[in-house]
């Protein structure tokens, strides 16, 4: 019986010494993933669904967006409505095209400007006007989070 408890008590000793154990920096992307992966997890929601489209109002002002981060989940159909407040602005999400919206196009003062895509994948991208609207126009940013 001591015998029997021995081996086992060995066999277990030998087998966790066998175990592959993870090097360092397949725990360290384990952990960049994982991070990826939550960090957008306590953002709320943009804008409201309305017939099965989130709509969000995106203002456009010299020189910010408002909001200036807009929020969706992956597999949303999305209907932006873009309002400028003051001059001309453009409008582009880095990376992504709008079907039959041009990123020369300028939305103006007073104009309601609609644009759906499908949040296909996730990830962040950069909001960006991309008409001359004054000096501050280059800083004129803000983020596109589409979380999984
Ligand atoms: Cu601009």
């Amino acid at each position: 019986m001591k015998k029997t408890m021995l081996m086992f008590v060995l066999l277990i000793i030998f087998a966790s010494a066998c175990a592959p154990k993870e090097n360092e920096d397949a725990i360290k992307a384990k952990k960049i993933i994982e991070y990826h992966k939550k960090k957008f997890d306590s953002l709320p929601l943009s804008g409201k669904i309305i017939n099965g489209v989130r709509e969000i109002e995106v203002k456009s002002i010299q020189y910010r967006w408002e909001p200036d981060t807009i929020v969706v989940k992956k597999g949303e159909k999305i209907r932006f409505v873009i309002e400028s407040i003051d001059v001309p602005h453009g409008f582009e999400l880095e990376g992504i095209i709008i079907p039959g919206w041009d990123t020369e196009n300028a939305v103006k003062k007073g104009d309601k400007t609609m644009l759906e895509i499908n949040a296909e994948e996730a990830g962040e991208w950069d909001m960006v006007c991309t008409v001359y609207c004054g000096p501050g126009h280059t800083g004129m940013k803000g983020k596109y989070i589409v979380k999984n």
